[in-house]
């Protein structure tokens, strides 16, 4: 089976119950769909506990690509922190020298689209926009409209732009747009202060049979 979730930003303690909720099998597949860091406390320790399991890949989203230019090309720095990559600088600069590396090498390796086939279904997985004039940086920083089209025969599924921008009757819900699939059921609106909404949460689906999982 392959399941894909998006947008964890952080919060280590929904992606640990999410898979305790799957219970994934070795030969399961876990791709998730990019912007891992940020925002939330532990995106440093997602990304680790990531690299390290062997049926778990990864796509780039906007917030790693903001990480690499950052630490890798010492670029962009305010950008980066403005849109909450503090938490992820500071836990990243406590890493010993060998584990930063391990990090920066795994973030450069990223592709920012993946084709799978599931359930007698093409899939194509990105994090922002598919749309092949937008070229890889609109990939992982693009806001798609709901009515963008997709190539023949292919389901789109994607991140980024949290759900509720399009079903704003079920909110932190994954979007079935017909051959488009909006995975981020908001989680990057969770921050710990009191007055948010609450009811964000974490999505996975599982492509073979289109299953939802929340937690
Ligand atoms: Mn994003």
């Amino acid at each position: 089976m392959i399941y894909v979730m998006s947008d964890i930003h952080g919060h280590m303690d929904r992606y640990d119950r999410m898979l305790d909720l799957l219970d994934l099998q070795p030969e399961d597949r876990m791709i998730v769909q990019g912007d891992v860091v940020d925002r939330g406390p532990d995106g440093i320790g997602i990304l680790l506990d990531i690299m390290e399991r062997p049926n778990f890949e990864m796509l780039l989203g906007n917030h790693e690509a903001m990480m690499l230019q950052v630490l890798a090309q010492g670029d962009m720095e305010w950008l980066w922190y403005y849109n909450g990559g503090i938490p992820t600088r500071m836990a990243y600069d406590r890493l010993p020298g060998r584990e930063r590396e391990a990090v920066l090498t795994f973030l450069q390796s990223l592709p920012v689209e993946k084709r799978v086939r599931a359930g007698g279904r093409e899939f194509l997985l990105v994090h922002g926009s598919w749309l092949e004039e937008d070229g890889p940086e609109g990939a992982v920083w693009k806001r798609i409209e709901p009515d963008a089209v997709v190539p023949e025969g292919r389901t789109v599924v994607f991140g980024h732009t949290p759900t509720w921008q399009y079903q704003p009757d079920r909110p932190y819900g994954i979007w079935f747009g017909g051959d488009k699939i909006g995975i981020d059921c908001g989680l990057a609106g969770l921050r710990g202060d009191p007055g948010r909404d609450r009811n964000v949460r974490l999505g996975c689906l599982r492509l073979d049979d289109l299953r939802e999982y929340y937690v």
